[in-house]
């Protein structure tokens, strides 16, 4: 399946400031096996360039934001990821990219799978062909 969308987390709060909680199979689809995080991105830094073939993500700007530019192929949308509550969950072949990223911005990333460079596409023709594939 090739998707993404923004899941909204609740935030757990008291007087003494805010928690989030990610739950496999609550609020997360899918079972954690990596997290990594993005951070210090310098000024006018574009990321990603990239699709990945069965890698499921959730993507969560704990402080600060940048913008994805999510592409199935089809259509290309841009997503601004500015809140701890929000999170950005992309699957299958999605060619995406990452760029105005804040300075204080901290992008974590909770994956599917454990790091694999064989599930990258990082040539864009070779991602439309994949697509092309996958319709047949
Ligand atoms: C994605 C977007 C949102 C590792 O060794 N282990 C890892 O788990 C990761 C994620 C990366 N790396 C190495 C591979 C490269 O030598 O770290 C270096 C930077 O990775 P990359 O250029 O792929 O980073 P981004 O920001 O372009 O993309 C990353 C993820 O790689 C990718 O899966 O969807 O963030």
């Amino acid at each position: 399946m090739t998707s993404y969308k923004l899941v909204d987390f609740k935030t757990l709060g008291d007087d003494r400031g805010s928690l989030i909680a990610i739950e496999e199979g609550y609020n997360t689809p899918f079972a954690i096996k990596r997290v990594y995080y993005i951070f210090d991105t310098k000024k006018g830094v574009e990321r990603g360039f990239h699709a990945h073939i069965n890698l499921k993500q959730m993507c969560i700007a704990v402080k600060g934001s940048c913008t994805f530019i999510l592409d199935n192929s089809k259509k290309k949308e841009e997503i601004t990821l500015d809140n701890p509550n929000q999170g950005l969950f992309i699957e299958g072949l999605i060619w995406r990219e990452m760029k105005k990223f804040s300075p204080d911005c901290v992008l974590v990333v909770l994956a599917s799978e454990h790091y694999d460079e064989s599930d990258y596409i990082r040539d864009y023709q070779k991602f439309k062909k994949e697509v092309e594939n996958g319709k047949k």
